[in-house]
């Protein structure tokens, strides 16, 4: 896991969008991503506007809402702009290169248009990778430098099968595509996992972890909670919370919650504290 500062890792770190994503955290001293998993356009920017001022980016499941439309994009663009969030879109891209570069590129939800960050699984081999790569990177598409890709290294839900070789393939597969794969969604940092790919000097990946709650041990449906404290101490660079935000009886109060812990456990694990 990183010792380092967010601002250490804004000025030295290679990919753009990576050194975005660390300004922001640096600027607004919060790593926390809000898992906004609510179900209609005015809840998710009535969300986004609250608790903007207290994030660093907004993951979404644009699929959930009732009624997606280009107000939805327009409205989520203009609140990013206003409080300095990133738009993280959690699609987990699992299929062949041909689908998946419609599914991030084309079709209604148009992703690639405005979420900065993706993710996928790398169930399917690296080619995935390499098709979100070259769409990404096209020479005619015109937000390649802000455009990133997060591997689905290992998930949160009890009996999850990523793990073992697929998380180390995961982290062969991150080493090959630098430019594109910012990091990992996982529960710990994955730079020390056994991997066929030799690391490049100075490499620094980022961890983002899901299954973040102060409140909660888990779910009826499998979920398996930590809290900001273990996440970041594991290596968790950003942590994501859903229900234990947007749930709460207050989500504002929450979203301050999670920041002011999450920023102190970070400050204690690069010794700042
Ligand atoms: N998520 C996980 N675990 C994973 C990967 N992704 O929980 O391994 C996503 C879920 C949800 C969010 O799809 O959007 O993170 C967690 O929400 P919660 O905090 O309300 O449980």
């Amino acid at each position: 896991k990183s010792q380092l500062t967010y601002s250490a890792r804004a000025q030295s770190h290679p990919n753009p969008l990576a050194r975005k994503l660390f300004q922001v955290a640096e600027e607004k001293k919060s790593n926390v991503t809000v898992s906004a998993d609510v179900t209609t356009t005015k809840e998710l920017l009535d969300l986004a506007d609250r608790l903007g001022p207290y994030i660093a980016v907004i993951k979404t499941h644009i699929d959930i809402l009732s009624d997606f439309s280009q107000e939805t994009i327009d409205g989520l663009n203009a609140l990013a702009q206003k409080h300095n969030f990133l738009i993280f879109e959690d699609r987990k891209f699992i299929d062949i290169g041909n689908t998946v570069q419609k599914q991030y590129h084309n079709g209604t939800l148009r992703i690639s248009e405005w979420a900065h960050i993706i993710n996928c699984s790398v169930l399917p081999g690296e080619g995935i990778v390499e098709a979100l790569a070259q769409t990404a990177q096209a020479t005619d598409f015109p937000y390649g430098s802000e455009r990133g890709l997060l591997i689905l290294a290992e998930m949160t839900s009890k009996g999850s099968l990523a793990t073992g070789s697929y998380t180390s393939a995961s982290v062969d597969i991150a080493r090959k595509y630098p430019s594109f794969v910012l990091g990992f969604v996982s529960t710990r940092s994955l730079g020390e996992v056994e991997s066929t790919e030799a690391p490049a000097q100075g490499e620094d990946f980022v961890v983002f972890t899901t299954g973040v709650n102060l409140s909660s041990k888990g779910d009826k449906l499998g979920q398996q909670y930590q809290t900001p404290q273990s996440a970041i101490g594991r290596g968790a660079d950003f942590i994501i919370s859903g229900r234990g935000i947007y749930a709460a009886a207050d989500p504002v109060e929450a979203a301050k919650q999670y920041q002011q812990q999450g920023w102190e456990a970070y400050l204690a694990r690069v010794g700042a504290q």
